[in-house]
């Protein structure tokens, strides 16, 4: 930090309160949060860590009308969900409140009204797409149309995902609200801008100039928005959920929800402050220049932490403006994007239930694999290699491994070291450097690089006791074997140290088992953290393994999810062209039953059947042995075309007709058959 900041904020992007928090929401934005607020705190630095739900906006508008329930009881069931499982995943808010509390809803109307009477909206009336049948103003993403491109019939009003044009809604050809399938009509309607053009020249001057260290992904994607020239943005929306615009003959309509929900942080703050008292005023965390404010979000959400926000805060005036606004990308769920609306993710609750008491773990997995620069995978497999090749084979071990030797040759407790030698003293001074490079890397925000040095220490500690062998030293040179075990305990109270803001469940059990009354930030890098004769209690494993059978249940319950998606948004294919009666005549479909079936020799799709069609046995060639076992079926009966020209495979084998078969949503082959048996040979029609 460059300039001397007294105190900090923090705080993390305001999740939507329409459905539960996943790994991404959690990788991307509350565990590298916590991470640096718990940081900060260990050092015993003022800090708030501030967050919240978003409770307004359409998508919760969406939910309620789907589920055929009130928004408020949306909004209430997955506040709820959302904090009890941040609070269990141990992301140590000081507030966790919503966008819905009186506190919130008189500050954010305050807020907008002193920019209206300031002038410092603009006021424009609009044409936008209005459902007549519902009385409804329409969002983009709520229009369809058909593509003025392609011609799909279900493009989005900002989007065809057909052809992937970029659309507005007004390019769409018969737009309908896709909820209701009602067609659109214009309407017109008056909104207040927030004129970001003329932020232009000062947003460039504060981000491009004087914020160079900003992360790549985050200078850049402003950049890209400067360049592009700010235009105003509509700060109201024609909605009956969200806070009333505060200003007469503005009946109907919401502040919009990206106008209220970053004020959200300053609500919070009052909230918590006016609970907490010993923090001091809300304002001194919000307007006092020696306070340094910085937001974590996920990379959707730059553009109005770094400039819309801003321009907001400055024009109303008063507050001060992100120090830091680190951002990460986005993670992939073994390959495929996470999505709520396809219920493809790992849900945290569902994690919670179902991998009870491994919190660290997902924390380790996900810092380890933060998609701090670039869009990252998370995949099980990876999941269990990290956690048994590292937390349980390299951290746990070694904890372990010192623990257990104190009780059995000192009953637990710390023995006196005799004469260190150089090697012991080139791993204590591994150890001590660790502090600086920790706390260079956790003040830049990387936090993987961060954990990884962590996860040093624990090595450097396995392979100091590995090398040092008091197993067999023993019985040979116990004084040894005394300072190998002092050194080995001193570490093992570096990591817990060390991993207390990646991992807060597992140090707290490491704290409790070296009987430390707390972990400060300050001991980091001593090497007499513990003093010889203090007794420890007996120790128990820090981590275990992830079984397989834990693992393959995971993966199953992701490809259900991903057929029963496919299966949902099956399509039947479009009409062929159509044929006369004629024409179908000329097809001789037929019964026949299988006689004998088996797979083709060095052609694996094929399965050669052997038909009785009543005339003579014939042979037909078929591409379905993936889908069926040969033996199986034996004596079925089948339909297939009669009278198709034989066609050979290159193997000889010539094919005298087709089976029918259907091919289902996942491409997955079904034989058909006759409702009941009837004889070889019987014609179909
Ligand atoms: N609720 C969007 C999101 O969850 C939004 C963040 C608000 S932060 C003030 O991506
Ligand atoms: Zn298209």
């Amino acid at each position: 930090m460059e300039k001397n900041f007294k105190r900090t904020t923090i705080t993390s992007a305001l999740p939507y309160a329409n459905g539960p928090v996943h790994i991404g929401h959690l990788a991307g934005v509350y565990v590298p949060a916590d991470i640096y607020a718990r940081y900060l705190r260990l050092k015993g630095w003022p800090v708030i860590f501030v967050g919240g739900s978003d409770e307004h906006g359409v998508p919760v508008t969406i939910r309620a009308r789907k589920e055929g329930i009130s928004v408020q009881a949306v909004v209430d069931r997955y506040h709820k969900l959302i904090k009890d499982s941040f609070e269990q995943f141990g992301i140590s808010f000081d507030v966790y409140s919503r966008t819905t509390s009186p506190t919130h809803h008189k500050l954010a109307s305050d807020f907008f009204r002193k920019l209206y009477d300031e002038g410092k909206l603009t006021e424009r009336v609009s044409e936008q797409f209005y459902d007549e049948a519902t009385g409804h103003f329409l969002t983009d993403r709520n229009i369809r149309g058909e593509c003025p491109r392609c011609h799909h019939a279900d493009a989005y009003g900002d989007q065809c995902e057909h052809c992937g044009a970029t659309l507005s809604p007004e390019e769409l050809i018969n737009p309908y609200n896709a909820e209701t399938g009602n067609p659109l009509v214009r309407k017109a309607t008056k909104h207040w801008y927030l004129p970001l053009d003329k932020d232009q020249p000062w947003l460039e001057r504060w981000i491009l100039e004087e914020h160079k260290e900003w992360r790549p992904n985050v200078y850049g994607q402003c950049k890209s928005w400067l360049d592009g020239g700010l235009r105003p943005r509509a700060v109201t929306r024609d909605l009956d959920w969200g806070i009333p615009v505060p200003v007469e003959g503005a009946e109907g309509k919401v502040l919009y929800v990206w106008f209220d929900a970053p004020i959200g942080y300053i609500s919070n703050t009052k909230e918590l402050c006016d609970q907490r008292p010993e923090l001091g005023s809300w304002e001194t965390w919000w307007k006092d220049p020696e306070t340094r404010l910085v937001h974590f979000i996920g990379k959707d959400n730059i553009v109005f932490h770094c400039i819309v926000f801003p321009a907001m805060l400055r024009a109303h005036g008063g507050y001060i403006l992100p120090d830091n606004v680190p951002s990460n990308e986005f993670l992939n769920l073994e390959g495929n994007k996470i999505s709520t609306s396809k219920n493809y993710a790992v849900w945290l609750h569902e994690y919670l239930r179902e991998l009870p008491d491994r919190q660290d773990e997902l924390r380790y997995v996900l810092t380890a694999n933060a998609p701090e620069t670039k869009d990252n995978d998370f995949t099980w497999a990876d999941y269990q290699a990290r956690c048994n090749n590292e937390l349980v084979a390299v951290y746990g071990n070694f904890v372990n491994r010192a623990l257990q030797l104190t009780q059995k040759y000192y009953e637990g407790t710390v023995p006196e070291p005799a004469e260190l030698t150089d090697y012991d003293r080139e791993t204590l001074l591994a150890v001590s450097e660790a502090k600086g490079k920790l706390e260079q890397l956790l003040d830049g925000f990387k936090f993987r690089e961060a954990q990884k040095e962590a996860m040093n220490l624990a090595r450097i500690g396995n392979k100091y006791i590995a090398d040092s062998e008091p197993w067999k030293v023993i019985k040979t040179d116990p004084e040894r074997v005394r300072t190998v075990i002092y050194v080995s305990l001193q570490i093992t109270a570096n990591l817990a140290i060390a991993f207390q803001c990646f991992l807060p469940f597992s140090s707290e059990r490491l704290r409790q088992m070296l009987a430390l009354d707390t972990l400060s930030w300050a001991d980091l890098g001593s090497t007499s953290i513990l003093p010889v004769g203090k007794r420890l209690p007996k120790p128990s494993l820090l981590f275990s393994k992830i079984d397989d059978s834990v693992i393959e249940a995971q993966m199953k319950k992701l490809e259900d999810t991903i057929k029963a998606n496919e299966e949902a948004e099956y399509k039947a294919p479009a009409l062929k062209d159509t044929i006369s009666y004629d024409d179908f005549q000329r097809l001789d479909l037929r019964v026949g039953t299988v006689l004998a079936c088996e797979r083709v020799p060095k052609m694996k799709k094929l399965l050669k059947f052997t038909i009785a069609d009543g005339l003579k046995n014939r042979t037909i060639v078929s591409g379905i042995s993936q889908w069926y076992e040969p033996d199986a079926l034996v004596g079925k009966q089948v339909l297939f075309v009669a009278n198709l020209a034989p066609r050979e495979f290159k193997n000889g084998l010539v094919s005298e007709g087709m089976l029918l078969s259907a091919e289902n949503y996942d491409g997955s082959v079904s034989l058909t058959t006759t409702e009941r048996p009837v004889k070889p040979g019987s014609q179909v029609s």
